[in-house]
């Protein structure tokens, strides 16, 4: 199958447009989604943020019904949890939490180790020759607080970044790399596994799903990262595919991603979608051609997705357009000021055709 360029899907858009706007099946109020997931071994999850989950009622409603497994937005990561180096704050994180046990959802955890959203201290920390205390107390006190009540955790989120042009394309900028050098990756998942032995442990990466020569070096800095972590018995079992997928900017090939997925399941690795949106901030003004572009660029990938048998699902990040990161981020802003697109449900609740594109796809691997 060609690679889906930005010039073909144009093209096909422009032909195809007129007959393809059609109106989601999808009433608002069904458990669609997440029925569609439970008739599956596959889960479907969406990021959320406790902030909102306080004050709207929709929203909540919303999760509660689509979702099978939830992740927090902000609320796990270091910054949220530990403010200061003495002080912990789990508040917005059993929020969530809780949420999730009254409407039987799983949780992942996201992340134990990221070089963004820490807290002040800890940069500083890290500049002074930290002992790996600084990584093991943390995840051991976190993932034990959530023992037993986590699906699954990122344990190590961006560790490659083509950017910094370092062997192997590892992240070498990360204020962890400095201080640790790659070793951080493996303190951590030994720090996880100990702490918590029955959450999946995921290395969580940014960028891999992408037709192009830089996405390319981000799979092939991701692959050679897991031989040499399993080599040294580093107790990685999954690999998390971010998938903010970039539907008018980069291009997309089935073949290049179904062979990512096959090397990771030859690693005998597990592989999850974790955080899939798709940003529309280049497509035409016309919002029922980027909802069809959006529709059909993530029925591609997810068919691709499910159709290997070690893949777990897929998280959307955040489930309404209307609280999408994307929307608040310069560079996915578009500039006629209308919003993104890029979520199940519009910022009326309202589901899209990309709603309709998922539970085809988790048809397809329904038993
Ligand atoms: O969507 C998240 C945004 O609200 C936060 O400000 C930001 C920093 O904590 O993180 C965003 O989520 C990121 C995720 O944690 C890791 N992958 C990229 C996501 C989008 O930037």
């Amino acid at each position: 199958m060609p690679a889906f360029t930005r010039r073909s899907f144009m093209t096909v858009a422009a032909g195809v447009a007129a007959h393809l706007v059609a109106t989601p099946t999808t009433a608002q109020g069904q458990r669609a989604l997440r029925d569609a997931a439970d008739k599956t071994g596959l889960l479907y999850g969406s990021a959320a943020a406790a902030k909102f989950l306080t004050v709207d009622e929709q929203y909540a409603d919303l999760l509660a019904k689509q979702a099978s497994i939830l992740v927090c937005e902000a609320e796990t990561k270091r910054k949220a949890l530990q403010p200061a180096p003495d002080r912990y704050d789990f508040n917005a994180a059993d929020t969530i939490f809780r949420f999730a046990q009254k409407n039987g959802q799983k949780m992942r955890g996201h992340t134990f180790v990221w070089h963004d959203a820490m807290p002040e201290w800890l940069i500083d920390a890290l500049d002074q020759k930290p002992r790996d205390t600084i990584i093991t107390d943390y995840i051991s006190t976190v993932a034990k607080r959530y023992r037993g009540r986590v699906h699954s955790w990122d344990v190590v989120n961006e560790v490659i970044n083509i950017e910094d042009r370092a062997p192997g394309f590892m992240r070498t900028s990360s204020p962890w790399y400095k201080a640790f050098g790659e070793s951080y990756i493996d303190i951590a998942f030994h720090a996880a596994k100990q702490a918590d032995p029955d959450a999946i442990l995921f290395l969580n990466e940014l960028n891999t799903e992408a037709n192009e020569r830089w996405s390319a070096n981000i799979r092939k800095g991701t692959l050679d990262l897991l031989d040499r972590l399993l080599k040294r018995n580093v107790p990685v079992e999954a690999v998390g595919i971010q998938a903010h997928l970039k539907t008018f900017r980069t291009a997309y090939s089935d073949e290049v991603f179904s062979q990512f997925l096959d090397e990771i399941g030859s690693r005998g690795l597990k592989v999850m979608i974790t955080e899939m949106d798709l940003a529309d901030s280049d497509g035409p003004a016309d919002p029922e051609q980027r909802d069809d572009a959006i529709a059909s660029l993530a029925k591609r990938f997810l068919n691709v997705a499910f159709s290997k048998p070690h893949t777990l699902g897929c998280i959307t990040w955040g489930i309404t357009d209307k609280y999408s990161w994307l929307n608040s981020t310069p560079k996915y802003q578009r500039a006629d000021g209308q919003l993104c697109r890029s979520l199940p449900f519009d910022v009326n609740y309202q589901p899209k055709r990309l709603v309709d594109t998922m539970l085809a796809s988790y048809g397809l691997r329904a038993k």
